[in-house]
């Protein structure tokens, strides 16, 4: 009902005294959010690994939006990119390191000016406690995948289970129980999964363990033709992949006497702490004779390389199946509790994932695979299910977007622009031609990837490793999987001028200087 017509109606009173009349028909807000979600693992985007029913409801009864992309790939940011509607250098976040600042206005502050209730359930990463949410129940820091450590007002508590499953069912109680039914909400409902180091629950620990999955073109790349970042990172399944990723277990007696010697063995080490032994040892059934032949040494080169890629798909894609499952118990809940029809449904990540790609897993570089995100939206009665959009969105939108959304004013200084206009159905004018990016976390941070930034239109990349000195020009036309950079090529002389134009125009109007 739009809204103008519930307003006159309440004026004559016909909804006096029933939940309508105090929520009005402003629709409820639900972000579910995951963690490093690669597109080619959402099968509502077509040939896809597996299936997501979930996540495809979403899509089916919604908007699939295939050139979702992110401002600086990487948890944190992401995150203060989507609560704040603003690039990395204004809202201070530029790294997983460091500390969110809280204190600056973000999407559920402006959603609680309006009236609206607000929480948050599950991962949030960004260092200081959460601000503007009415309810926050959160993992800290990483958080783990099995009994995992919740950190709420009321302090720290450990829920038994699985993570994915706890924070899907804290979310349906969150709505069921606990909310106030007199207020619109906004909830942000977020997974852990399908984060490193990819713990399936114990249900899923050999579901895929007999599908052999396809090989991405580019595994076995050996970064010729692009600048020299590429080929010195620390992120391939070859030579960066370990007992960790594989989850080979120690033995229950040696888990007591062998210190952790780093900062990533020590979560390893509390990330198995918080499995019984009947789990570990469940894993450790499950995982033996899959990662045999890596434990033994018998394959070499390329073998040993896809034998990895398999095993890795094994494990990411179970915790994806894992979650699509708890989207979909939502979305049921949903249905039977009547909120569905007045409830903005998003699906999205905080960014892409590396599933082999180049030899590759994780995320951060502005390549395709890690600077596009999942995103579906699903508003009943307004967006066309089906629908899909080419446009170029980031993730400084989506504040802006349910702002507009609810039909409050959207701040001047938020960067991102409203996307609802497509969810309504229409084709807005003007709408931007390029997007901007800018990545900050360089060696030696984990993974080594070169800071870097860079602006995309619809067929060319251009990308700035500035500690580098070097740059590189896609055709993405041509060079979908962005294989052979064309910087300097005389063919593309016209090309590389206009996007260094666009490059500095994009810099300036951003403020990124
Ligand atoms: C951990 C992971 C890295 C990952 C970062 C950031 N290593 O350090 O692979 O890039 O998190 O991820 S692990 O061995 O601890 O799993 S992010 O999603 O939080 O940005
Ligand atoms: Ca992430």
């Amino acid at each position: 009902m739009p809204r103008s017509l519930a307003l006159a109606l309440m004026s004559l009173g016909l909804f006096g005294g029933c939940a309508l009349a105090q929520t009005g028909d402003r629709p409820n807000i639900i972000v579910i959010f995951s963690d490093d979600h690669a597109l080619r693992a959402v099968s509502a985007y077509g040939d896809a690994l597996i299936e997501t029913p979930g996540i495809d409801r979403i899509a089916d009864q919604g908007m699939l939006f295939r050139h979702a992309t992110v401002t600086n790939s990487i948890c944190g940011p992401s995150r203060a990119a989507l609560l704040t509607g603003k690039f990395s250098h204004l809202n201070g976040k530029f790294t997983n390191g460091g500390l969110f600042d809280g204190s600056q206005p973000t999407l559920p502050k402006y959603l609680q000016a309006q009236g609206y209730e607000t929480a948050i359930i599950g991962k949030w990463h960004l260092g200081s406690e959460p601000t503007g949410f009415d309810h926050w129940d959160i993992l800290r820091n990483q958080g783990e995948y099995f009994q995992p450590t919740f950190l709420s007002a009321r302090g720290e508590t450990v829920s038994g289970g699985y993570a994915t499953d706890v924070i899907g069912q804290k979310t349906i109680d969150w709505l069921q129980w606990q909310r106030d039914r007199d207020r619109p909400f906004f909830l942000m409902s977020q997974h852990k999964s399908p984060h490193r180091e990819w713990f399936p629950p114990l249900r899923h620990l050999n579901l895929y363990a007999d599908t052999v999955f396809p090989e991405p073109d580019t595994l076995f790349d050996t970064y010729e033709g692009r600048a020299s970042g590429a080929a010195q990172q620390a992120m391939t399944l070859a030579h960066h992949f370990n007992h960790r990723d594989l989850k080979i277990l120690p033995a229950e007696a040696e888990l007591a006497v062998r210190p952790a010697d780093t900062r990533q063995e020590a979560g390893w080490r509390n990330m198995i702490s918080r499995l019984t032994p009947g789990q570990r040892q469940a894993y450790r059934d499950a995982f033996e004779p899959l990662n045999r032949p890596l434990v033994e040494g018998s394959l070499d080169g390329d073998d040993r390389v896809r034998h990895i890629y398999q095993r890795y798909m094994q494990d990411y894609l179970a915790t994806v199946t894992a979650m699509d499952e708890n989207i979909g118990r939502l979305l049921d809940y949903l249905d039977e509790s009547g909120l569905a029809g007045n409830t903005i449904v998003i699906y999205t990540s905080d960014q892409g994932f590396y599933l082999g790609e180049h030899g590759w897993y994780d995320k951060r570089w502005m390549y395709e695979e890690s600077l596009h995100t999942p995103l579906t939206v699903r508003w009943p009665g307004v967006t066309p299910p089906g629908s899909e959009t080419g446009a170029l969105i980031q993730n400084i939108d989506l504040a802006p977007t349910l702002l507009d959304a609810v039909g409050a004013p959207v701040p001047g200084d938020m960067q991102g622009e409203s996307f609802a206009p497509f969810l309504r159905g229409e084709e807005p004018d003007g709408w931007r031609d390029a997007i901007y990016y800018h990545y900050y976390e360089g060696p030696p941070a984990v993974h080594a990837v070169p800071r870097h930034y860079g602006v995309r239109s619809d067929r060319y990349k251009l990308i700035h490793y500035y500690d580098l000195g070097e740059w590189e020009l896609f055709d993405l036309e041509r060079d979908p999987n962005e294989m052979q950079s064309v910087y300097g090529n005389p063919e593309y002389r016209d090309v590389q001028a206009e996007m260094l134009q666009r490059l500095q125009t994009l810099r300036t109007a951003y403020g990124d200087t």
